[in-house]
């Protein structure tokens, strides 16, 4: 999963990469070149740590979250543009965005004012969608004249209507009713308003855990999670040991990354599965919903091509329990066929034949 850190120029969003990725913060303004940094970040799912202590495996694998963040532009006049094409092409590749709003004072900017910044930000990405929204429509509209048109792209068109209206109204692509054909038609164009954002109030010290008007007033419209992000870079250069300290003054109970891998699993309605054995233990990434067939797939597609069924028990039976033998015991050992819906917290084996 791709998930790219945007939001306003100084809002803090290269801090944040860096507290959570923990490497060292981009020092002055960027090149100019529109090039995502990218780092991964571990799903730190302490069910995972547990597994791994219980079957002390060759090898441990966490969960990734891959997180972009883009250099400052370079132009920095008053006129400059804080969405550049390049960046705006960049950021249709991710799968969410995670927008950082600024909730610190600044020497320049003054007071925060994340919710207008969110307003500024929202309207940045609408015109954006619109602008690909009539340039594919006067396309069409040349084609159609020249006498190129098939009901095909008569659909097309016609969906395209109904997103520009949306847009033109100030409103998102994803807050249109579309039909599950009209889904997929759009999935090409990547619009930015369609994608699932995840907000970041980035507080200051001063104002951490103080904001509650300001996130209730957010999360009318977006998942939300507060960050106060300088404070987590410095955490995240510390011993453990003295960075607890320091979250417990500050009342922070988990780690940013915990706190932002959390939230982006459940935006994007991903679960976790798990494979155990002495060679490894592993968490899987699927989507809410899937099958055992699709999570045999996550693994290998030969898996999934050849596959017989799945042996299955539970994360909870297994820590209840104690051990896979009185898993088994207490009769909490399942086998299930290709259509079973696999849930979070699964432990599979599964069985195939090529
Ligand atoms: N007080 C305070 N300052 C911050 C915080 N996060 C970022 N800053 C400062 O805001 C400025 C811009 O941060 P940066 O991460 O480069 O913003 P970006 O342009 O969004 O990548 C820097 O001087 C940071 O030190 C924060 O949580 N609190
Ligand atoms: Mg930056």
């Amino acid at each position: 999963m791709k998930l790219c850190l945007t939001g306003l120029p100084q809002s803090g969003k290269s801090t944040i990469f860096s507290a959570l990725t923990q490497t060292e913060p981009e020092a002055g303004f960027g090149s100019g070149k529109q090039e995502p940094k990218l780092a991964v970040v571990e799903v730190l799912d302490e069910r995972i740590t547990r597994l791994s202590e219980m079957y002390n495996p060759k090898k441990t694998v966490y969960a990734k979250i891959e997180l972009a963040d883009f250099p400052a532009p370079a132009d920095r006049s008053e006129n400059s543009n804080d969405f550049p094409t390049e960046l705006l092409r960049e950021l249709k590749v991710m799968d969410a965005l995670g927008i950082v709003l600024r909730n610190f004072d600044d020497t320049f900017q003054g007071s925060p004012k994340p919710i207008k910044d969110l307003e500024t930000f929202s309207g940045e990405m609408v015109v954006a969608d619109l602008i690909v929204t009539e340039n594919r429509l006067e396309k069409l509209s040349h084609s159609f004249a020249r006498g190129q048109k098939t009901l095909e792209l008569q659909r097309e068109f016609n969906l395209l209507q109904k997103i520009k209206v949306q847009l033109e109204s100030d409103k998102k692509v994803d807050a249109l009713d579309l039909t599950p054909e009209e889904k997929k038609q759009l999935r090409g164009f990547q619009f930015l308003t369609n994608k699932p954002w995840l907000v970041i109030l980035n507080s200051g010290e001063d104002r951490f855990h103080n904001s509650a008007e300001q996130l209730e007033n957010i999360r009318e419209y977006y998942p939300a999670i507060e960050f106060a992000g300088k404070f987590e870079m410095e955490l995240s250069q510390m011993e453990a040991e003295d960075a607890k300290l320091f979250m417990d003054d500050l009342g922070v109970t988990e780690s940013a990354a915990v706190r932002l891998t959390d939230s982006a699993y459940r935006i994007l309605g991903y679960i976790s599965f798990f494979t155990v054995g002495p060679d490894e233990v592993r968490a899987w990434t699927i989507r809410k919903g899937a099958k055992a067939v699709g999570a045999a797939a996550a693994i290998h597609n030969d898996l999934a091509r050849g596959f017989i069924r799945a042996e299955c028990f539970h994360y909870d039976d297994l820590t209840a329990c104690g051990s896979e033998k009185d898993v088994r015991q207490k009769g909490k050992f399942r086998l299930e066929g290709k259509e079973y819906v696999v849930q979070d917290g699964d432990i599979l084996n599964i069985r195939f034949n090529i």
